[in-house]
């Protein structure tokens, strides 16, 4: 019978953290993911693959993602991408209609059952037509520092970062270029978590694909020139680090607005950017990549 295909889950078994759950909750009790991405995939007969974004707070991952997300529904490149459920729409919805009125989307809440889940079908028209099933959360970067600072507090991070066949690191390149030192160091921490979490030894490497974005590059364009050697000039630690430990990385630099301008309300003591225009730039490369190494 179709649809009882997948051997490694029976219907009520979160696909992410293997808890069983009565069959009616709409999110996993233990970790909050949606146990919708179960049915779907069981209907799929195909098991999906997890690509993370991961990243500090406000380096733009749920700009990026939703973005990246709109393009794939809008056939860009070499591809075409079918959403899963309705609930694969909500954060593509919520940033193009956000920008459409010059705001940037909301923060990321911490609490995990107020994420936003992703499950794609991309397929991709290259010399090998392949078809992949993504599943791409958009994680809070405080959750995911809380994480890496205490190993197991959410332990929906811990299963999706052990799960993952792909990884994409957004990192602040415009902090970066400022000479600020908290994007070299969050990108390092949160690569010697996944190092220890895989357990590799001294003379292994991780070799889940991994790109590296240096995001709101729009404020240093240098770097789409050369991103490899703005790291190495910004983000030394993290430039060793990944020549060190990992098998399988690239580097790309992105950004997805064209002007900002910033405003303040009257009485109010802090200024906003306001994104003027939309201006995609590098957004698809990283994501191309990746999907070529899965
Ligand atoms: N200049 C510039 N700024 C950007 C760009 N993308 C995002 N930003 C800025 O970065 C802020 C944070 O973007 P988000 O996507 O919400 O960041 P996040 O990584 O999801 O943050 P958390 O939800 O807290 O984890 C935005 O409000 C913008 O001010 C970009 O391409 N260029
Ligand atoms: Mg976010
Ligand atoms: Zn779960």
């Amino acid at each position: 019978m179709r649809g009882q295909g997948t051997a490694t889950v029976t219907p009520n078994r979160c696909m992410i953290c293997g808890e069983t759950n009565a069959t009616q909750t709409s999110q996993c009790l233990a970790c909050a993911a949606p146990m919708a991405l179960l049915h779907d995939s069981i209907a799929q007969d195909r098991e999906p693959q997890i690509v993370s974004i991961i990243g500090d707070t406000n380096v733009g991952k749920t700009v990026y993602l939703g973005f990246l997300l709109d393009m794939l529904t809008h056939r860009a490149g070499d591809f075409e991408a079918i959403p899963k459920g309705a609930y694969s729409i909500d954060l593509q919805q919520t940033v193009i209609s956000n920008m459409a009125r010059r705001l940037f989307p909301p923060k990321t809440p911490m609490e995990a059952n107020q994420w936003y889940w992703a499950y794609y079908q991309v397929y991709q028209r290259a010399s090998q037509a392949k078809w992949v099933d993504l599943i791409m959360p958009d994680i809070a970067g405080e959750s995911l520092a809380a994480e890496v600072a205490a190993p197991n507090t959410f332990k929906v991070i811990r299963n999706l970062l052990n799960k993952s066949a792909g990884l994409m690191l957004l990192t602040d390149a415009a902090l970066a270029a400022s000479g600020s030192s908290q994007p070299d160091f969050f990108a390092v921490r949160m690569l010697s978590y996944i190092d220890t979490m895989y357990g590799t030894g001294r003379n292994q490497r991780i070799n889940t694909p991994t790109a590296i974005l240096l995001c709101k590059a729009d404020q240093c364009p240098d770097c789409f020139d050369d991103p490899t050697k703005f790291v190495k000039a910004n983000m030394n630690r993290l430039w060793n680090l990944c020549e060190s430990r990992l098998s399988n990385f690239a580097f790309f630099a992105c950004s997805v607005v064209g002007s900002l301008g910033y405003a303040t309300a009257p009485q109010e003591d802090y200024v906003i950017p306001v994104p003027l225009h939309t201006a995609l730039q590098g957004v698809l490369e990283p994501f191309q990549w990746v999907v070529d190494q899965l």
